[in-house]
Order: structure tokens, then C-alpha cells, then sequence
């Protein structure tokens, strides 16, 4: 019989591809979505899935919700992906980042606990917990340091997961990912507001781009690759904490360069820097180190920055010129 997951946050983009990944495996995938004014399934339709998906309502903030969607569908594994996960906002809306990245984290783990369920569950955690790094390279072992709202919520989602697990015996993994793209990233994120203007420019349909911080460091890999790290996770006899990354940063700057050279331009000219896009408090560098994730798991990343970059710039334009 085939497994069941459910998918909070199904709508974003890691949950359009654990969508795809999972109904490649053969599972029942049911998403587990807030009710939203407008139309969020923008992702899973471009993704060619959103027909084999089983909707229902529920919100992480909202126990109830949980315990109901559990309860009709039984699920085998259950993947909480929902998040306010853009860091820049969590200093505008910051009870709200808590309520649903650490108090909704604390809500699926007690609909598990309450449903005697033997469901696996997956957290997504987050290399924002390393904030100020402590250490050049971050594995499991490095101390914590968040440095923005979102960072400290997530680091709460974190360490309940792995109470859960302690105190009740739950399958309960954290993945902690660090940044990862691909052309379905909300444009609010720096490497598609990047892929997005290199091809507005290129098309005459914009002449400049404006950036915060390009000095910034983050370890960028590919969200198709690392979902598949998400779902082994769950497939180990043991739960466990596990750092998935690429082991190659990049700077901000780098990357503009890597997306407009594939346009034929020169970033140097159509880059800006405005300082409303500077953060209270930056991370300025991160650096992982999956050696766990490919001893244990067996997992690699297998997308290159460079490769990762054209297919979210090619993409921009593909939409763009309405191809
Ligand atoms: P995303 O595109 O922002 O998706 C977040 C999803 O959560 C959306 O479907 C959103 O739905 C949903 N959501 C928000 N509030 C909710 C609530 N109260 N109840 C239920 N669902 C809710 O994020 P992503 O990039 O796919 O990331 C997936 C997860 O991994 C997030 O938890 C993120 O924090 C974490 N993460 C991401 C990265 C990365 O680099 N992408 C790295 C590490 C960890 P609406 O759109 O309807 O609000
Ligand atoms: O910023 C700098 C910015 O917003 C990356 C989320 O998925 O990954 C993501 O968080 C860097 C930062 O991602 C702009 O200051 C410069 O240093 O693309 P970002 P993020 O904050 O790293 C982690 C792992 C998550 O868990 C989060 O959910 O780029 N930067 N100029 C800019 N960033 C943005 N957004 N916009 C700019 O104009």
C-alpha cells in the first residue's frame, strides 16, 4: 500500500518539489494549507502536480486543524514546511514569525503526541540558527547564534522537535538547511530578485536593480536536491538532526555577477545598493558542512551554483516573454 504524507507549507517551494518528489514514490500527498484570499497555488500548478494533491484547510497556529487532518488521513509522514520565512520581514511581524515558526512546530509535535500516532515527522530547520557563526563551517555540533527574529523562532522549532523526540520517543528529524533556490523561490528572496532583473534588463523591461548587502556569504544550493534529503531523513530506523548544505559559499556580489554574465551583461553596470535593504542585524557568513547528511543518508548535492543560477535566470526570462 502506498504511503501517506502531509505537507505543511505545500504552497511554498520546497513544497512544490517534496509534492513532486513524493508522488514520484507513489505516495497519497495531501496538503495541509491556510484558507488565503488569493490564489498561492501558483507553484504547484507551474510544477504539473496540483491535480494528484488532496487539499484541506488547517493552519499550524491552530491545534485543532492538526489533530483533524491526522485523525482523517492517517498519514505515515507528516513534513511541516510552513513558515513566515523571509528573514527581512520577521523584524516587522515578529509575534507572528513566533506563532507559526516555533508555536506551530510545538503544535504539529503535540497533535502527533495526542493522536498516538506513529506518524515520522520532519521540521524545517534552518542555517539561520547559526546567525553569528561561531565556528567557519557549521555542522550539527555548532552552537547556535540566531540573529534575526525568524533565526530565533526557528531555533525554538528546532530544540522542541528534539525534545519531542527525547521525551516521547517521536520519529522526529530536523533538517537544518541552509539556503537552497531554484526558479520557483518567492521574488522577495536575493538570488530570484536577482535572476528576475538580469532578465527585465536583458528584455528592456528594466534598466536597474537595487540590492542591500553584497558582501553578504550563504551556502546557495539547489531546492530540488534537497528535499530528497528531507524525505531520507524519514526513511532512517533512527530520527536525528542533520545539516544539509553544499560546502561552497558565495557572495551576494558573486552571484549578481554569475546571473547577469549569463545575460551577456555586466552586473556593474545595473547594480545598486540601497540601504533599505540592510538588515538591523546581519549573518554575514555561513559555510556548511554535510558530511553527516552524506555518511548517514547518503545524500549529495548535485546542482552547482553557476547551473543553479541559469535555470532560475532562464526561467525569468522564459516567463518574462511568455513562452
Ligand atoms: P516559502 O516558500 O515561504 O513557503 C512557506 C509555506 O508556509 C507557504 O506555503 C505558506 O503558505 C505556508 N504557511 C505560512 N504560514 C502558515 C501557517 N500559519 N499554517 C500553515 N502554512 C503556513 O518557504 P520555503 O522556501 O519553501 O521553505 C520551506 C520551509 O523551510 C520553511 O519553514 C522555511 O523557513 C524553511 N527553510 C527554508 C530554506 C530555504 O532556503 N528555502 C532554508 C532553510 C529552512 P502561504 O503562502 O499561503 O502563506
Ligand atoms: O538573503 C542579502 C541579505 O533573503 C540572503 C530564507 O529562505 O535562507 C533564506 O534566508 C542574503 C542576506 O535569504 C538583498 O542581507 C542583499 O545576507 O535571500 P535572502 P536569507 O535571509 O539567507 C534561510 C536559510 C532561511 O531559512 C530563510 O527562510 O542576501 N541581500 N541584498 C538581500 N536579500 C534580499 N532578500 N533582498 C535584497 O535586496
Amino acid at each position: 500500500m502506498s504511503k501517506c504524507a502531509v505537507i505543511t507549507g505545500i504552497t511554498g517551494q520546497d513544497g512544490a518539489y517534496l509534492s513532486k518528489l513524493l508522488l514520484a514514490k507513489d505516495y497519497r500527498v495531501v496538503g495541509f494549507t491556510p484558507r488565503r484570499g488569493s490564489d498561492t497555488h501558483w507553484r504547484l500548478r507551474e510544477m504539473g502536480v496540483i491535480d494528484s494533491i488532496e487539499f484541506t484547510y488547517g493552519d499550524v497556529t491552530d491545534l485543532a486543524s492538526i489533530l483533524r487532518v491526522i485523525d482523517r488521513f492517517k498519514p505515515d509522514e507528516i513534513y511541516n514546511l510552513a513558515a513566515q520565512s523571509f528573514v527581512a520581514a520577521s523584524w516587522d511581524e515578529p509575534a507572528h514569525t513566533a506563532e507559526v515558526n516555533a508555536i506551530g512546530v510545538s503544535n504539529v509535535l503535540e497533535a502527533i503526541r495526542q493522536a498516538d500516532t506513529k506518524a515520522r515527522f520532519y521540521q524545517a530547520s534552518t542555517s539561520e540558527m547559526f546567525g553569528k557563526i561561531q565556528t567557519p563551517m557549521q555542522d550539527e555540533s555548532t552552537p547556535f547564534y540566531p540573529r534575526s527574529p525568524y533565526g530565533v523562532s526557528k531555533l525554538y522549532g528546532h530544540w522542541i522537535t528534539v525534545n519531542y523526540r527525547e521525551s516521547f520517543g517521536l520519529h522526529a528529524s530536523s533538517g537544518i538547511l541552509f539556503n537552497h533556490e531554484s526558479p520557483l523561490r518567492g521574488i522577495e528572496f536575493v538570488t530570484r530578485k536577482v535572476s528576475d532583473a538580469a532578465a527585465r534588463i536583458k528584455l528592456g523591461l528594466a534598466s536597474e536593480l537595487y540590492l542591500g548587502n553584497l558582501e553578504a556569504m550563504r551556502d546557495w544550493g539547489f531546492a530540488g536536491d534537497y528535499v530528497e534529503a528531507m524525505w531520507l531523513m524519514l526513511q532512517q530506523p533512527e530520527p536525528g538532526d542533520y545539516v544539509v548544505a553544499t560546502g561552497v559559499n558565495t557572495t551576494v556580489r558573486e552571484m549578481c555577477r554569475l546571473a547577469f554574465e549569463h545575460v551577456d551583461l555586466d552586473y556593474r553596470d545595473y547594480v545598486k545598493t540601497d540601504p533599505r535593504y540592510l538588515r538591523p542585524a546581519e549573518v554575514d557568513v555561513l559555510l556548511g558542512n554535510p558530511a553527516k547528511a552524506r555518511a548517514v543518508l547518503g545524500w549529495r548535492p548535485r546542482t552547482a551554483l553557476r547551473d543553479l543560477i541559469e535555470m532560475m535566470v532562464e526561467a525569468d526570462l522564459r516567463r518574462l516573454r511568455g513562452d
